[in-house]
């Protein structure tokens, strides 16, 4: 008991640090064959003609398909869970996406065919025997470029590349507020394109069992019932009931693994269609070129400003990537994840927003942690701290002075959202103690005593998480509902498990799920189980992504507890033979009040499964229930990440020397897990902001960031020893009060980077840099202004 809130050490730590987690790839079915994927060499080409005579006599090999053979089985195509609506009126264009393309490819990696075979090897190797002619078309593969005229078009039917043209907020107002602006900050910003790179690459199973017709697809993905119902459904037109999706212990995903992948459907199709199980695992380089990707953004934004620096409108103008096909929840990204954000934590009055999505020949594009979020804050804070620059005011003060107050909350922004609590100046003024802000020109002047130039970064960011409820994300164009479910079987001996629609892949449900239970019914953290990840066991779910687990699935779990209690109140009403509005329950123990009689849970748990002398005309045997939790909002966390950076003017390299984060995520469950989410989602911004970047050859469409070698991933000696703490104000909608916490460190960490190298850089003249502002870029932006002033 009381457990919520402590630092619990991580239930699940000891299966995977002693080598005992059972990942895709460690499941092996009897009779299973492997696949190898072949993948398009060409950004953008039709196919002429595919030979596989020589590859189908290769040793080991059992077939071959292309998407000749998957369209005459007359199977769909990958579906998009988000329709969009265009200003004027008119749904998203939705181009095909079949899981193996028949005519034309549409990005390098793109499915052409697969092989299967004895093994791996085997398969790989007749792969290099199928000879496919293509013929090369032109390409377009810069995101900023993909709607202008003369672009090539990678669909007929999306003219000018684009997806839609949307928009957010009032026009009208905001240009009323720009014609009052004494001043008008202008800001153009990329965001620039990531590799999610989780420890786990992608991996499928697919198996299919004759004698019962039944399929069943083991795969890494963040939502299995998701993937149930999109490959059922939609793809391969599976039934429900004969379809079992399991998602066993998945080795991270950072949003990359809640996607359904053409591979899941190759695998289960063909295990149909020859009747073994067959494998597909990626290896790195194919997961480069084959997972979705991330942000991708090019902004032009203006922020109006009376005299004294107080906001009074701003516009964005974002065109964003989708890649060359859409992907599961591509199309929400850049607009009600990213366009809704945009008023921060800011009380700008008026806001407009213009998203256009465009297709290029790169792969495709979708959430990548924070999703949207980071896009907008990074686009907010860079804006902030120039419009400061160009005002002549301090960069917290601009802040102070146009925050949301704290006694403002409900808090109703121009774009949609209404946030429901939160203390942005208590996190701003905790994060500058913390810094020592105060302190620091004196470590500005000692670093330039070395030959550094040092520099110190805010960000005060918003994040929503868990999109809600349902109904409004249906009228938004989800075609999907946001929920979550939970059951709790309570075991004839007071053991307990839960089954959770929240997957865990790294962030410690099974231990902070059980550790509310442990609380709620006054059991043993050990006689807890979470389950979850496998669609024949758990009733359902939407999975996990968007900070969502803990304040949904959570929730879902409260609401199933508070059914036990109230049916084991009226087992304990009956043992003790009292009336079931005397009996109290507290710590582990049925009392009646104002007596000494009580009965512990476990006697509960005992007599629901052997009602010997129940009232069994009034009260059903067993203690097992469910429900299903669709929230009222978004929780919204929110913070201040000030991150100080020493920069060599000579090499170019920024250090990050100091880190400071201090976030607002509601009712802590696990204190050690909050602390590690946060830290990971830092690690993960410091990555973006100076070393990740994902690059195609603008003409080819080759990816040139192919590997490790060309991709830098941040590693320990990027990163500093981290400062977070927490300032929480309670969600006022959700039963836990709790906000997410697995985003925010990646959605406030970018721009506090970008800001603190901009301030090193200040004093030499330089005024911007692009993501990622890695040594050879800022080595250039500082001998660029040498240049021009010699
Ligand atoms: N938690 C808590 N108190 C809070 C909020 C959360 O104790 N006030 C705990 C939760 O119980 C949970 C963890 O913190 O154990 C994260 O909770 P939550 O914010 O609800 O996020 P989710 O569990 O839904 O995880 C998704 C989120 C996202 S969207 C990405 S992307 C991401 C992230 O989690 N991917 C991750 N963190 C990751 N961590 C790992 N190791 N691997 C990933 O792929």
């Amino acid at each position: 008991m009381g457990f919520v809130g402590t630092a619990v050490k991580r239930k699940e730590d000891f299966r995977f640090l002693t080598g005992g987690g059972t990942y895709t790839d460690d499941i092996n079915r009897p009779g299973q064959v492997h696949a190898y994927v072949v993948r398009s060499p060409h950004a953008h080409a039709n196919i002429k003609k595919i030979d596989k005579s020589a590859a189908e006599k290769a040793p080991g090999v059992v077939a071959i398909f292309t998407g000749a053979d998957y369209a005459a089985d007359k199977k769909g195509g990958l579906p998009c869970g988000w329709l969009i609506h265009s200003k004027d009126g008119t749904p998203m264009v939705e181009p095909p996406h079949p899981p193996l393309v028949a005519d034309r490819v549409r990005h390098v990696g793109d499915q052409v065919a697969v092989v299967i075979a004895e093994t791996r090897d085997q398969a790989k190797s007749a792969a290099e025997l199928i000879d496919v002619q293509y013929q090369e078309l032109p390409a377009i593969i810069s995101t900023g470029d993909a709607a202008k005229p003369n672009a090539p078009q990678v669909w007929e039917q999306a003219k000018n590349n684009t997806c839609y043209d949307w928009h957010l907020g009032d026009k009208a107002a905001t240009d009323a507020a720009f014609a009052k602006a004494s001043h008008v900050t202008k800001i153009d910003i990329v965001n620039q394109r990531l590799i999610p790179n989780a420890m786990e690459p992608r991996a499928a199973i697919g198996d299919f069992d004759r004698a019962t017709g039944d399929y069943t697809l083991y795969t890494t993905s963040q939502n299995p019932h998701v993937i149930r119902l999109l490959m059922g459904a939609f793809v391969l037109q599976i039934p429900e009931h004969k379809l079992r999706v399991v998602a066993p212990d998945v080795g991270g995903g950072f949003g990359s693994k809640i996607f359904h992948y053409a591979e899941e459907a190759i695998v289960t199709w063909a295990a149909g269609k020859l009747g073994r199980p067959i494998k597909w695992t990626a290896d790195r380089s194919e997961s480069f070129m084959s997972d979705c990707h991330g942000r991708d953004h090019v902004t032009h934004a203006e922020l109006a400003m009376d005299k004294d620096g107080k906001f009074l409108g701003l516009k964005v103008s974002t065109t964003a990537a989708m890649g060359a096909y859409l992907s599961t929840f591509a199309s929400s990204v850049p607009t009600y994840l990213y366009a809704t954000l945009l008023a921060g934590v800011y009380a700008t009055p008026a806001i407009y927003a213009e998203v256009r999505a465009v297709f290029t020949n790169t792969v495709p594009v979708d959430a990548y942690r924070g999703a949207g979020r980071p896009e907008a804050t990074y686009l907010l804070e860079r804006l902030v701290d120039k419009a400061a620059r160009e005002m002549k005011m301090d960069r917290v003060e601009i802040r102070r002075k146009n925050m949301i107050p704290a006694n403002a909350f409900p808090y109703q922004t121009p774009v949609a959202l209404q946030y429901d609590s939160g203390d942005y100046q208590s996190t701003l003024e905790m994060a500058l103690k913390a810094s020592d802000y105060a302190g620091f020109e004196k470590r500005r002047t000692d670093a330039k005593a070395k030959g550094k130039l040092r520099g110190i970064g805010i960000s005060t960011y918003l994040e929503a998480c868990g999109i809600a409820p349902s109904a409004v994300a249906g009228a938004l164009g989800a075609r999907a509902g946001l929920y979550e479910s939970a059951e709790v079987r309570v075991h004839p001996t007071g053991s307990v498990t839960v089954f959770t629609g929240s997957h865990s892949h790294g962030q410690g449900h099974e231990t902070t799920f059980a550790q509310i239970v442990a609380d709620t019914l006054g059991v043993p953290m050990e006689s807890v189980e979470i389950s979850h990840g496998d669609t024949n066991k758990v009733q359902f779910g939407m999975g996990t992504y968007g900070s969502r687990s803990l304040a949904v699935g959570g929730s879902a779990l409260v609401k199933a507890l508070d059914k036990v209690v109230t049916k084991a109140k009226r087992i304990a009403a009956h043992l003790m033979e009292a009336s079931v509005a005397d009996i109290e329950f507290k710590d582990g123990a049925f009392k009646v009040a104002g007596t000494d009689k009580s009965v512990p849970f476990g006697q509960v748990a005992l007599t629901a499964y052997v009602p010997h002398n129940y009232p069994i005309t009034e009260l059903e045997p067993g203690l097992d229930e469910k429900a299903f939790y669709d929230p009222l909002n978004f929780t919204f966390p929110g913070g201040c990440h000030i991150c100080e950076v020493e920069v060599d003017p000579e090499t170019g390299v920024v250090q990050v020397v100091k880190f400071t984060a201090v976030d607002d995520v509601g009712k802590v469950i696990n204190p050690m897990i909050v602390e590690g989410q946060v830290q990971g989602g830092i690690a993960q911004g410091i990555g973006q902001a100076l070393i990740e970047n994902c690059v195609y050859d603008n003409k080819t469409g080759q990816l040139l960031t192919g590997s490790y070698m060309d991709y830098t991933m941040p590693r320990a000696d990027d990163v500093p020893s981290y400062d977070v703490q927490t300032h929480n104000t309670m969600c006022t909608h959700n039963p836990l009060g709790s906000k997410g916490v697995g985003e925010v460190g990646a959605i406030g960490s970018p721009p506090a980077v970008i800001n603190a190298v901009l301030d090193a850089l200040g004093p030499v003249g330089v005024s911007d840099i692009t993501m990622p502002a890695s040594p050879h870029r800022v080595w250039q932006a500082i001998n660029t202004v040498k240049a021009a002033a010699e």
